[in-house]
């Protein structure tokens, strides 16, 4: 018994990682469709014991589908969630695509399963629900249950992010070239290139690719990973922003359903496996000490605190990796905001658990 599900893209790094999850939560479902492109349909994949046949992702795909776990990119979900939708299925969709769409509940189920009220299964209208940026549900679920307590006026992120935002191509890229490196071999690129003007090798005075007189044209260069950190892949801009930390301001504002949270972030891709970390100052309307703070998000769901600073010990992507909750730490008294109206804090959270699969099928169970 329990809904029909489907899992789309399923053989990427979060499309696996929701079956890891729905399995550890034992989640309930009466069929299960494994669903992805033309090139892995045939696949075989075991499942609790039984093997599963990969299918085709067709417009067919949704016939008797109760709830559809979505993370094949942004263009399969524009294409095929509202299809899935107007067959009846609930889509939980982890890609960017309907994030931002009037109507389209943007969900951390601890912080507002509110906004998904009034979606049931069974009604014969399906539904998009979207799962935020995952920088954005690990950075929220550290600073929702201080907001509820002060009310956050600004926040400032800076963020260390993981391969695995990247995809399953990336951590495998990161692997092979720390091995490459280490080997004194050059590195393999095949994920994170930068457009270079071939100018920058003539001129030393031109430190910019976009340089106003230069006609030389661009190339692309391996952007080296290993050993190496380097702004965030997403595309930049007009302001200066790329989409990721736009995102971060954006989803937050939503999310706290708050227009005027001030929210601004610089977002690092960093060599680590597969879980973000995030430094995070905020500013309260109301003053917080970081005592308070501290049992605050001690007793919050889904939150560790770490945080021993006479072993200088705090929290770390690899404490986190494969692991449910968000770790928190550093929590300190912002010592540049007047009479306890800011705190600092390091959170770190696994990107593809909480910050993907998890949270999708946690909303998932809200559904149940
Ligand atoms: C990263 N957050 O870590 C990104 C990946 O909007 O879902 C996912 C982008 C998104 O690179």
């Amino acid at each position: 018994s329990g809904p029909s599900v489907a899992v789309v893209g399923v053989t990427g790094a979060v499309g696996q990682e929701f079956l890891s999850v729905l399995s550890d939560r034992d989640f309930p479902y009466r069929s299960l469709k494994l669903l992805a492109s033309k090139h892995s349909a045939g696949k075989s994949i075991s499942f609790q014991d039984r093997a599963f046949t990969v299918q085709e992702l067709t417009a067919d795909s949704f016939d008797d589908v109760d709830i559809a776990l979505f993370s094949a990119g942004g263009s399969i979900s524009k294409q095929f969630g509202p299809v899935a939708a107007d067959k009846g299925a609930i889509v939980v969709d982890n890609s960017s695509a309907f994030r931002m769409v009037d109507g389209v509940p943007l969900v951390i189920p601890e912080v507002n399963p509110e906004a998904m009220a009034g979606i049931k299964i069974g009604n014969k209208k399906g539904a998009l629900i979207a799962n935020p940026n995952c920088s954005t549900i690990i950075c929220l679920m550290a600073a929702t249950p201080l907001h509820r307590h002060a009310k956050v006026t600004r926040m400032v992120v800076s963020t260390y992010q993981a391969a695995s935002g990247a995809g399953a191509a990336a951590m495998h890229e990161l692997e092979l070239q720390t091995r490459e490196v280490l080997e004194g071999k050059p590195p393999t690129c095949n994920i994170f290139k930068q457009q270079v003007c071939l100018f920058l090798l003539h001129c030393t005075k031109c430190f910019s690719s976009h340089h106003a007189s230069c006609s030389f044209p661009l190339f692309l260069a391996c952007m080296q990973y290993a050993f190496n950190l380097f702004s965030h892949n997403a595309p930049v801009l007009e302001n200066g922003y790329n989409e990721e930390e736009m995102k971060m301001v954006k989803e937050t504002r939503k999310i706290w359903n708050d227009m005027n949270v001030k929210v601004t972030a610089t977002c690092i891709r960093v060599p680590v496996m597969r879980a973000h970390a995030e430094s995070v100052n905020l500013q309260f309307e109301k003053a917080l000490d970081e005592d308070t703070a501290r049992e605050i998000l001690e007793t919050a769901p889904g939150v560790v605190v770490i945080d021993d600073r006479t072993s200088n010990l705090f929290p770390t992507p690899l404490e986190v990796s494969n692991k449910d909750e968000v770790a928190v730490g550093r929590i300190r008294q912002d010592v540049s905001q007047e009479g306890n109206h800011g705190l600092d804090m390091f959170v770190c959270g696994d990107q593809v658990r909480k910050g993907a699969a998890l949270n999708a099928v946690q909303i998932a169970e809200l559904l149940l």
